[in-house]
């Protein structure tokens, strides 16, 4: 039968990268990329859009790290709003006036110690009621109470020769004067003396500390959000926060209803607008006249069970490439979601055509992500669930896999499951072993950027013979690998 004839489609472990002759050490490719049209990357990697994934603690990790976190959508407006700030001020040089504590010159030393303690800063400027600066009180002028007492005025303990920059301050100015007075917080003042933010050496610190960061044109850290694709409200409200990319969260972005209504959000907002999930070429055809970067993924995900309940979907390394054959002409960046458990997966997904890689399971065990750390058997593990799962679904997600939700719970036909995965540990050192195999692959092909890699690598088709062949085999592991664990 005609309906017989079907092309074959393949997933990661049905290809490897053909190794190529190469003078590429894997320490210098170069893994940087596009996300979408306007906003790059230093490393290729996002975290996925999910609420026990990525809020503002995993997508600040993402950014510092050089890639990009998603802020999932179970969550009202007021609180994305939130997160976005809080995103977006993280790595802020000067922290502005509302956020900065202070103490007035009439509070006692103890008083203020305790304020100092709770807020957890380790000193305040001192300022009168029109917010004049009189001085700085530090935790060194107060701790041991020597030479003032717990009731005496904070004015007869503070440093009153206080040093002051103005707004236009740089990093480098800031961190000189600290030098100069030997001082850790540098208030900033208006043409009055009036207190308007603070510049502290923690802060200067901690920017230095992640040169490779993913940052917008200001310095902050770069924010994605996802939205739902009927939700445009949200994508307003998003976009006014200062989202760099919008995500366009759906699990079928092919429904000509969501490529309508993503259509308009796309029109109606400066950020960039990456439409997905897709998996098709036709798919591609229909959004890449108007998205900034599409998002390729229909079932892969290790907590989706799409494929089992609706028979549908593309094993995803022939998703990306027939994305990519579509969207790479058009110069629309492709990012291959979901599916990737190892580093070789994640490269393999370049060279299929993605841009960047998005990753749930990957990231959901380390302390970035939300959510406690649970003992199971003397194991330590963390909550990951999908967001179409009934349990995220109840939460507020049910509109990326339904469009009404239902009144009982067992009306829900769920395409994700509720899961633990094992805790990790940190974000950076998981993002080490992820990127350092993707630089480990671009060297076995002998390409130095992101471009060349997708432009050179081949794949050869892997038997099942060769797949055990390609995993430790006919050995007990005696300790475990950091980049490596059997499935
Ligand atoms: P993985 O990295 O394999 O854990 O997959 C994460 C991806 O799975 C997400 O970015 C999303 O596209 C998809 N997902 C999230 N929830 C569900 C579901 O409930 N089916 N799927």
């Amino acid at each position: 039968s005609e309906k017989l004839r079907v092309p074959e489609s393949l997933t990661f472990d049905d290809v490897l990268l053909r190794p190529m002759e190469s003078r590429v050490e894997p320490d210098d490719a170069d893994v940087s990329t596009r996300v979408s049209t306007n906003v790059e990357l230093n490393i290729p990697i996002l975290s996925a859009a999910m609420d026990t994934v990525t809020e503002s603690g995993m997508a600040i990790g993402m950014a510092r790290e050089g890639g990009l976190g998603v802020l999932h959508r179970n969550m009202t407006i007021e609180q994305m709003v939130d997160e976005i700030s809080h995103i977006k001020r993280a790595d802020e040089l000067v922290i502005p006036r509302d956020d900065v504590v202070t103490a007035s010159p009439e509070q006692t030393v103890s008083d203020v110690d305790a304020m100092m303690e709770h807020a957890g800063v380790s000193g305040a400027p001192v300022v009168d009621d029109e917010d004049t600066v009189l001085g700085i009180i530090s935790g060194t002028d107060i701790r041991p109470y020597l030479e003032v007492g717990e009731t005496d005025a904070v004015r007869e303990a503070m440093t009153d020769e206080v040093i002051t920059a103005g707004e236009d301050v740089t990093a480098r100015e800031a961190l000189e004067l600290m030098y100069d007075y030997k001082i850790e917080r540098v208030p900033i003042v208006d043409a009055e003396d009036h207190l308007v933010g603070l510049v502290t050496m923690q802060g200067i610190l901690q920017r230095r500390e992640h040169e490779n960061a993913a940052r917008d044109d200001d310095g902050a850290l770069l924010c994605g959000v996802a939205v739902g694709p009927f939700d445009e409200e949200r994508a307003v409200a998003a976009d006014e926060a200062g989202a760099d990319v919008i995500f366009i969260d759906c699990a079928h972005a092919h429904n000509l209803n969501v490529i309508d209504a993503a259509r308009a959000i796309a029109e109606n907002v400066a950020a960039d607008v990456v439409v997905g999930n897709i998996g098709t070429r036709e798919a591609a055809e229909e959004v890449v006249d108007f998205a900034d970067g599409v998002k390729v993924g229909i079932g892969p995900g290790s907590i989706c069970t799409t494929r089992v309940v609706s028979g549908s979907g593309m094993p995803q390394i022939s998703a990306v490439a027939e994305v990519a054959d579509v969207a790479g002409p058009q110069d629309v960046p492709v990012i291959a979601d979901g599916g990737i458990r190892y580093s070789g997966d994640a490269i393999k997904a370049v060279a299929a055509g993605a841009d960047a890689v998005m990753l749930g399971s990957f990231f959901a065990g380390t302390d970035e992500a939300p959510g406690r750390v649970i003992t199971m058997n003397g194991k330590k593990y963390k909550q990951y669930r999908g967001m179409g799962s009934v349990g995220a679904m109840k939460s507020g997600g049910g509109d990326r896999y339904l469009k009404d939700e239902p009144d009982e719970e067992e009306d829900y036909v769920p395409e994700g499951v509720e899961a633990a995965t094992p805790y990790k540990g940190s974000l950076a050192s998981e993002l080490h072993q992820l990127v350092g195999g993707m630089q480990s692959g671009m060297g076995y092909v002998g390409a130095e950027t992101i471009p060349h890699f997708k432009e050179k690598s081949k794949f050869v088709r892997v038997s099942a013979a060769g797949q055990t062949e390609g995993h430790p085999h006919d050995v007990m592991i005696t300790d475990e690998a950091p980049n490596y664990s059997p499935n």
